[in-house]
């Protein structure tokens, strides 16, 4: 019987040499007047080898409806993930998404309603409002375990990567161009990785207290 328990115990060494030896990737996004970005979705695509499977986690990620507007603005989750919407406003919404990665129309709903629904593809997922044309949110899905959106300092820090060759994406709703940028990644490292974004400019209404742009994850 405790044969086959060795090879389990050389796995559970070989993981654990494995995260000691992991890098940490600091990424920074600022914009062309050298101002921090939030809502920006950093990840890490492995170029040699497939990235790897994590379970997505138990709990759903959330998106608000609230003050007529979906909060957060921007919302990243490894495939798999579960989000749900409720409302929290006293009106009635509706929720469609057409895009590719996950088309979907949640019928029009009162408050305290709360749908849930399942991100399977990865992809980037614009949401609306049929009722409210200005409530806009995106729902980023990706098939990496390293990723992150910055918070207001415009700051990631993408800790435990394996060693390894990666490509860096860089997301953000109003983006011109494309950033992304192959890196290396080097065991028992932290690298700063600077990126400069062109923005389009912001046309959103602005109706929730804190802008929709963070504060309910
Ligand atoms: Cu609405």
């Amino acid at each position: 019987m405790s044969r086959p328990l060795l090879p389990l115990f050389a796995l559970v060494l070989a993981l654990a040499a494995t995260r000691l030896a992991a890098g940490t990737v600091v990424v920074t996004v600022k914009d062309d007047k050298g101002q921090p970005v939030a809502d920006t979705v950093v990840s890490l695509v492995p170029l040699d080898s497939a990235a790897a499977a994590v379970p997505p986690p138990a709990e759903p990620a959330v998106v608000s409806q609230q003050g007529e507007e979906f909060t957060p603005y921007v919302t990243a989750v490894a495939v798999g993930t579960r989000v749900s919407f409720p409302n929290h406003d006293k009106i009635h919404h509706q929720i469609y998404s057409e895009s590719p990665a996950k088309p979907f129309a949640i019928p029009l709903h009162g408050p305290g309603a709360e749908q849930t629904l399942v991100f399977d593809q990865p992809g980037i997922v614009a949401l609306g409002c049929n009722i409210h044309d200005a409530m806009s949110a995106y729902v980023v899905i990706l098939a990496t375990p390293h990723f992150l959106k910055t918070p207001s300092d415009g700051t990631a820090r993408l800790a435990d990567v394996p060693p390894g060759r990666y490509r860096l994406d860089v997301w953000h709703p109003r983006l011109k161009g494309d950033p992304r940028r192959d890196i290396v990644v080097t065991a028992d490292t932290a690298a700063t990785q600077s990126i400069s974004v062109s923005l389009k400019p912001d046309k959103r209404l602005r109706r929730a207290p804190d802008g929709g742009g963070g504060g309910y994850k």
